[in-house]
């Protein structure tokens, strides 16, 4: 876009927000004259995992766009911290008419001097500027080594979730490098369960397959900008012709479903060994894909590897990438979280989406 075209379109906006407020207005009016019918919002809600609790991965959380150099993402499945200060956020599915009892995520705190609070916050889609924190949980530790605790807080404010009046988030700023977060887990009271027919598969909301974007991917904050994403096709590729570049992405399964399949639909048309149109040398060359599951604790026990595939040499034709076998299948979901990790470098590393396929019990 030009800087003129720019300009125009910043001046429309300008101009379109003077009649915002008389649009509002007829937008709440409407809201409060016709209901939704409850159903509406559990067909919205994708990424909810089937029953309570809620288990949000680190791998969900994404910058807030100040600093975004503020957060590493580790492949063991947590969030660290680095020398910047900053926030992120993760969005939060929960089914429409659930009441939240309790907050909890688990994280590390290593500072004497400093501490950190995690939010689950409310957001109004109606009104201006109005967001509620429902419950905010705040680690106290000192410890020498990064070993996560569970934080929780049980008097949750505004507990009921009802869409579309609301949106809702988890928030949390990470102070440096002696700050990670594991995972985040939201304990609820639903009566949905009872009348979607979730147990007989019948619910829009867990069809399988479910389908990844790449616009479900984020990388490292300090590597933003290093891998891009197609505005015409959604399509994602290295943004140059560097080293290894991890991108991660939760991935939202209903739990006790058993998972059938991964696969990834990918280009691999880059040789290797460094040159003009090939990554970095030494640099792998090939595309590798991981689904992994975690525990919000830190040992090597915590993490599993449950299905990973790589592309070999090079060719423009797109490949579906499937791994040959799945380890531990079975969604368990009162436990774990599970996410992607994805290692490309450069342009002719390109991702059109992973699809995980599942049955219901
Ligand atoms: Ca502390
Ligand atoms: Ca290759």
């Amino acid at each position: 876009m030009t800087q003129r075209a720019e300009l125009t379109w910043i001046r429309r906006i300008a101009a379109a927000s003077v009649s915002l407020g008389f649009l509002a207005s007829l937008v709440s009016t409407a809201s409060s004259e016709t209901p939704p019918e409850a159903s509406e919002g559990v067909k919205a809600v994708r990424n909810f995992g089937g029953r309570s609790p809620l288990m949000i991965p680190a791998a969900a959380f994404a910058t807030t766009g100040f600093t975004p150099d503020s957060y590493a993402f580790n492949t063991y499945g947590f969030i660290a911290g680095t020398s910047s200060f900053g926030c992120l956020r993760a969005p939060v599915y929960l089914p429409d008419g659930a009441t939240v009892w309790r907050l909890a995520a688990s994280m590390v705190d290593m500072s004497s001097t400093d501490d950190m609070s995690l939010s689950l916050v409310r957001t109004s889609n109606t009104a201006y500027s109005s967001a509620t924190e429902m419950a905010r949980v705040t680690t106290n530790g000192n410890t020498a080594d990064p070993i996560p605790n569970w934080y929780m807080d049980s008097s949750v404010s505004a507990p009921n979730v009802s869409y579309p009046e609301y949106g809702y988030y988890v928030h949390v700023c990470l102070p440096d490098y002696d700050f990670q977060v594991y995972q985040v887990r939201i304990d609820y009271v639903d009566d949905v369960i009872f009348r979607d027919d979730f147990e007989s598969g019948g619910a829009t909301a867990y069809a399988s397959p479910l389908s990844i974007s790449p616009s479900d991917f984020k990388p490292d904050g300090y590597q933003a900008g290093e891998v891009l994403i197609s505005p015409t096709d959604g399509m994602m590729y290295g943004a140059n012709y560097a080293g290894s570049r991890f991108m991660h992405a939760p991935v939202w399964l209903p739990d006790g479903a058993t998972i059938t399949g991964v696969t990834a639909r990918v280009v691999d048309n880059d040789a290797g060994g460094g040159g003009a149109a090939n990554c970095a040398s030494g640099a792998p060359s090939e595309i590798e894909f991981w689904l992994n599951r975690s525990k919000g604790c830190s040992a090597a026990s915590c993490r599993d590897e449950m299905a990973s595939a790589s592309t070999t040499g090079a060719s423009p034709a797109i490949q579906f990438l499937t791994p040959t076998t799945i380890d531990f299948p079975t969604v368990d979901g009162q436990q774990y979280v599970y996410f992607l990790v994805l290692r490309l470098c450069g342009p002719w590393h390109r991702v059109y989406g992973v699809r995980i396929t599942y049955t219901i019990p």
